[in-house]
Parts: structure tokens; sequence; C-alpha cells
């Protein structure tokens, strides 16, 4: 099996990758990050077969370019995780900052677009293949101050019902996961480096953790081939919604 992760250099991503290691797939990780890229391939490399791509999702002619090129016997690829993604900001919408706007549409949306492109033609010449898109709770239900950020995870969702409609006919499966509240760089980044205001998120409660996720995609890419696992909502134990968290 040959798996493409998108956003492995961090959080499910990079717990995906372990897990597919384990798994003896060869690891196509993609990342912007070099040397976590090249520590990855070090760390990963002794269990399984392993190439890092180094492109940004937001820019097609670098994902044309990245995936069109990888040498012929890595071209085949089975599985893509699209796993890159990001909150930029969290605030009313009315004090949104278009540039965090750009970053979540072009990241989340057309990123997860343009990955699958550069993919989704060989898994339809093969006939065969599997794609799960990492969505979120906020792909559900929107909720105060993260309008964009929801805005951009709900697209995801439409975007997983698309392709599976689409795909069906190629031999092609679909599966959409939905995590709660898992404890990553996420509300580093959404904070913009403000680890203290991050650290808030998961007080009080055990958050999921990236292996948590990375479980649920093993048992999704690993069902028969008579099931499709379309779509996970995946919350903390603590956790009833979005932002309904019990917390002591
Ligand atoms: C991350 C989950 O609820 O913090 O996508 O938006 S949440």
């Amino acid at each position: 099996m040959i798996a493409l992760i998108t956003g492995a250099t961090s959080g499910i991503g990079r717990a995906t990758a372990e897990a597919f290691a384990d798994l003896d797939y060869r690891l196509i990780l993609c990342g912007r990050r070099q040397e976590r890229l090249d520590e990855l391939q070090e760390y990963l490399g002794a269990q399984t077969a392993i190439v890092t791509l180094n492109f940004d999702v937001r820019t097609w002619d670098e994902v044309e370019h990245a995936i069109r090129t990888l040498p012929d016997e890595w071209k085949a690829i089975d599985i893509l995780i699209n796993s890159a993604g990001n909150a930029h900001g969290m605030s009313p919408i009315q004090d949104g900052d278009p540039a965090d706007w750009d970053q979540m549409i072009d990241g989340n949306v057309q990123g997860l677009l343009y990955v699958s492109k550069a993919v989704m033609p060989g898994m339809v010449e093969r006939k065969r293949g599997h794609i799960v898109n990492i969505s979120s709770v906020a792909g559900k239900e929107t909720y105060v101050n993260g309008a964009v950020y929801c805005a951009s995870k709900a697209a995801v969702e439409a975007i997983s019902t698309g392709m599976r409609l689409d795909l069906i006919q190629h031999g092609i499966k679909v599966t959409n996961i939905a995590p709660g509240a898992v404890e990553t760089e996420f509300s580093v980044v959404r904070f913009k480096g403000d680890s203290e205001r991050a650290s808030k998120v998961y007080e009080g409660f055990a958050p999921l953790t990236p292996d948590d996720i990375a479980d649920a995609i093993v048992y999704a890419v690993t069902a028969p081939a008579n099931v499709t696992i379309a779509d996970m909502t995946i919350l903390a134990g603590a956790q009833a919604a979005a932002t309904t968290i019990y917390r002591k």
C-alpha cells in the first residue's frame, strides 16, 4: 500500500504516518517544514519506505509538480489522507482579519482540493483508492467567534460527500472524519503562538490525542471491501458538542 499524507509533520498527520508505518505501508509524507520532514524520514525510515515532499498545499503549481514528479514506483497512490489544515485567529466575524480568512479558506478548502485533484485521476485510472478527509466537529456546528474556520470545515464536509458521490463508480472510497478537541499545535496556531491561551482550551478534561484519530483512520482504511466508513465524528470523553465540554 502507498499512502500520501498531507500535514504529516505534526498532529493527526504525523500520528497517522506512525500508525501506517506499523502497517508497513509505504509513505509519501508532505509538509512545509523540511527539518521535520527529515526527522520523520529518519525516524520512520527504519520501519518502512518513505518519500518526503515539501510543498504548500495552497499553491496548485507546487502541488501538481510535486505529485507529478514522484518516482514511477511511488505514483500508484492507494490512500490519500488530507490532514493539512489549521485555524487562524478566533474573533467575532466583524473583527476578523482577511489574511486569516485567506489562510483558512486557502489551506483547508483549496489545499484539500488541489492535493486531491493531483491524486484522483490516477486512482480513477487504477479503479481503486481511498481518500480520508480530516474535517472537524466545527464543520457540523458553527460556534461563536469561529465563523470562517467553521465555514472552511463545512466545505470539507460537502466536498467529502461530493467526492463519495462522484468517485464511487470508480471503486474509490471516501471517509470524512470530524474530530472534536484534539490536543495538537492546533490551538497554538489558532492563537498565534499564545501558548497560555492555547493550553486553556484543553484545561480540566482529557482531550483527544492525535493517536486517537489515527486509530479511527486505520479502522476506516482497513475496513473490508464491502464496508465504507463514510463519516465519523469523534469527540473527547468529556465533550458533548464543539463547545460543550465538561471540565473539572
Ligand atoms: C478543531 C475542533 O472544536 O476546536 O477542529 O474547532 S474545534
